[in-house]
Order: C-alpha cells, then structure tokens, then sequence
C-alpha cells in the first residue's frame, strides 16, 4: 500500500489537470451515513426510495421530514481530515476540479472552491412552480414550506432519481473528466449514472484513475489502481508535505 501510495504522491506532483469524482463515502467519516451501506434506512424507507419525485408526489410531508432530518444530522457534523485533504489538493500547482455527488456542503466548508455539485445542495430549495431557488439555512424548514415569490411548494434543490442534472454542470463534469490527466474516484459506489460514467471518460482520454474505497466496486476493474481504505485516512497521505 505504502507503495502505490508514493506513485500516486508523485503521479499528484507531475500532473497538469487533477479531477475528483465524490461520492458519499467521503462523508461517512463526519457521521453521514451512505445510500447504499448500512443506515441506508430512515424510518424503515430505503433512504433511495424517498429521493424520487414518486416520493414527492405521493408524500411531500414525508420527503420534508426526511430532507429535514438530514439537514439537521448535517448541521452537527464537521468535515473530516479526506475533505481537508481535498481543500489542500486544490491548492497544489495543477488545474483542479472537485465533481460531487453529495449534496452535503462539506466539501465546501472544508475550503474547496471549484465544486460542481452535481446531485444539488441539501441547503437550497426551488418552488416546483417557478423554480426560484434560495438558500435556506434553518435545517427545520416545515413539511410543507411555500415560495415566496409565488406561493406553490417548494422542494430540495437536488437531483432525484429519473431527474435530469443540469445539463451545463454535466457537460463541464464530461468535459473536465475527458481532459484531465489524473482523476481520483473516492467513496461511491458507482453505481449511480451518469456520475459512474466520468471515470471512463477519463479512461478513455488516456487519464490514469484511482479509486479510493475500502470496499470493492464495479469500477475496481477498469481503474488502473483501486486503494482500499478510507478516505480519511488515505487522502491525507496523499497530500502532506
Ligand atoms: C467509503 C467510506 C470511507 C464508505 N471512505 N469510501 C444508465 C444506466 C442505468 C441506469 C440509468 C442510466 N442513466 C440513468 C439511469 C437511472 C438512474 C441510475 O443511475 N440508476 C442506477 C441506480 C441503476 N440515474 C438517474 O436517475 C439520474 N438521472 C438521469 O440520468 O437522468 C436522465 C434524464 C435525462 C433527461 C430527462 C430525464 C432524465 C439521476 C441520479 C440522481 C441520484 N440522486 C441521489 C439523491 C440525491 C439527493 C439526496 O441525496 O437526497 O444521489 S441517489 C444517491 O446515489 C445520491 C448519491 O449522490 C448517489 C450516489 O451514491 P454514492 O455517493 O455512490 O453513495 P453509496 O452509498 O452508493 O456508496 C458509498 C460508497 O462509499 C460505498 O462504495 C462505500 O464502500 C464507500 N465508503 N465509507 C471511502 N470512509
Ligand atoms: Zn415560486
């Protein structure tokens, strides 16, 4: 480990555009818990099942409740040393971009600045009507909170499964996974489309790709390294003087 750990430190120090594809595991450390791993369950729902505008439609109340406790859960955490890391990565001599699939806002209070929040952000809604989106940061925001512009309900401003992303920050995240040379895959299980695609752009840009996970995931084939571990305690290592 401690050798593929040096490459990578000297792979880190040669490279001219760094890109990070996260994913929730790199949260788990500050006590979110993942999607797919063991506190995937909130009240006995599979927290996936009440990220789809199906959940919305057919219970709002539940789906505030849900983002509402989240919101809280995360407003008591800090960000933990492989965000840290990752701020620091940022300010080394190569062209960097972060590309995130949590929703959290960590990444940003840990000191990252070029973050493409991919899936959203738990602390901005937009009204289903309008979609005038706000900030809004008192975690406890009601089960039904109206707009203020318009009045028609507001939702998260995050992406829920069969939802599209942006389609400006999905074509900048292609366009930075093709033209980078070295992209880190760290805490998703890369399961989640299109976000598991950006590694093999990557790839096949002739990028060199390591992934960070302690657990084996379906990309650990095509990656020309998979580290096991956690983020927290490899990322640092990476990027100590
Ligand atoms: C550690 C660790 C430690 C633990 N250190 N690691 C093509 C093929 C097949 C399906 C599709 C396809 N294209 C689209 C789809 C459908 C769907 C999809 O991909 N489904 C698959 C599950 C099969 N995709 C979509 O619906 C997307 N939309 C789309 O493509 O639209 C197309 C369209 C175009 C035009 C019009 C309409 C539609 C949208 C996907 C949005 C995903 N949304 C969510 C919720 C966000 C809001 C919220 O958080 O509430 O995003 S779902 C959830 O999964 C969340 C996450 O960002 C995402 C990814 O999960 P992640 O981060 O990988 O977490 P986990 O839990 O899965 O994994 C954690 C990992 O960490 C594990 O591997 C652990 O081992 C590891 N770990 N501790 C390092 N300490
Ligand atoms: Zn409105």
């Amino acid at each position: 480990m401690q050798a593929d750990i040096d490459a990578v430190r000297e792979r880190l120090r040669d490279a001219k555009r760094v890109v990070v594809l996260t994913g929730a595991g790199v949260s788990a450390e500050s006590g979110i818990p993942t999607f797919r791993g063991e506190g995937g369950l909130w009240r006995n729902h599979r927290v996936t099942d009440l990220a789809t505008p199906e959940a919305f439609a057919r219970n709002p109340a539940l789906v505030w409740e849900f983002y509402n406790w989240r919101r809280m859960v995360i407003s008591k955490v800090d960000c933990n040393p492989a965000h840290r890391a990752l701020a620091a990565m940022e300010k080394g001599p190569a062209d960097f971009a972060l590309i995130t699939q949590n929703i959290d806002g960590l990444h940003f209070r840990a000191g990252s600045r070029n973050v493409l929040e991919i899936h959203g952000n738990i602390w901005k809604v937009r009204c289903t009507y309008c979609g005038d989106v706000h900030l809004e940061q008192e975690p406890d925001f009601g089960t039904a909170p109206a707009c203020r512009k318009c009045g028609a309900p507001l939702r998260p401003h995050v992406v829920w499964f069969g939802e599209g992303l942006d389609p400006r920050l999905l074509d900048t995240a292609y366009r930075l996974s093709a033209s980078c040379d070295l992209m880190f895959v760290i805490g998703t299980s890369a399961v989640v489309q299109p976000a598991a695609s950006f590694p093999f752009a990557a790839k096949s840009a002739g990028a060199f790709v390591v992934e960070i996970n302690p657990e084996r995931t379906p990309l650990a084939g095509a990656v020309d390294l998979a580290l096991a571990g956690k983020a927290g305690e490899i990322v640092p290592q990476l990027v100590r003087p």
